[in-house]
């Protein structure tokens, strides 16, 4: 698990680079962005064969590297109830994991997702995403498992 993460991390680090490379020749804030996205698309459908529509790169998860998160249903809309899955191996908190779902740098209403331990393992809980009055479409989850630490994701929605 560790390597894949490696992998995908350092796949992620070339196609950045690779799209920076881009934008500097050809002077057009269009396709930096463009090729700013397709890499992180790239990013996306890599974490989990494509299974994951919200995924990026944890953050933070101390001595939880491996907490995975996927949104569902697929594509993920604002204003339709989302069901949130976390993969948190090993943790052992005493606390329930929780999310917390906003924009960067935007201040957006508070918006928790309470998580409970179902018998596979996973934590699930059930939100909805609004929408934004921006227009912006990258949200970022920040799954906290209490004792232990917190992960940020960021994904997209569809419209
Ligand atoms: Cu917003």
């Amino acid at each position: 698990m560790k390597t894949l993460v490696a992998g995908i991390l350092a796949a992620f680090a070339v196609l950045l680079s690779v799209s920076v490379f881009v934008a500097e020749k050809s002077y057009d804030g269009t396709v930096e962005k463009e090729y700013y996205r397709k890499s992180l698309d790239y990013f996306r459908d890599r974490e989990r064969g494509g299974a994951l529509a919200a995924s990026g790169a944890p953050q933070e998860a101390a001595g939880n590297p491996d907490v995975l998160l996927d949104i569902s249903p697929k594509p993920v809309r604002p204003m339709k109830e989302l069901t949130f899955s976390v993969e948190a191996p090993g943790y052992q908190g005493d606390g329930r994991p929780w999310i917390d779902l906003g924009m960067e740098g935007m201040r957006m209403p508070p918006n928790r997702v309470d998580l409970a331990k179902d018998p596979d393992g996973r934590y699930r809980g059930k939100g909805i995403l609004v929408r934004c009055r921006s227009g912006r479409k990258t949200w970022t989850a920040t799954v906290h498992l209490p004792g232990t630490g917190h992960a940020v994701f960021s994904f997209d929605v569809a419209d």
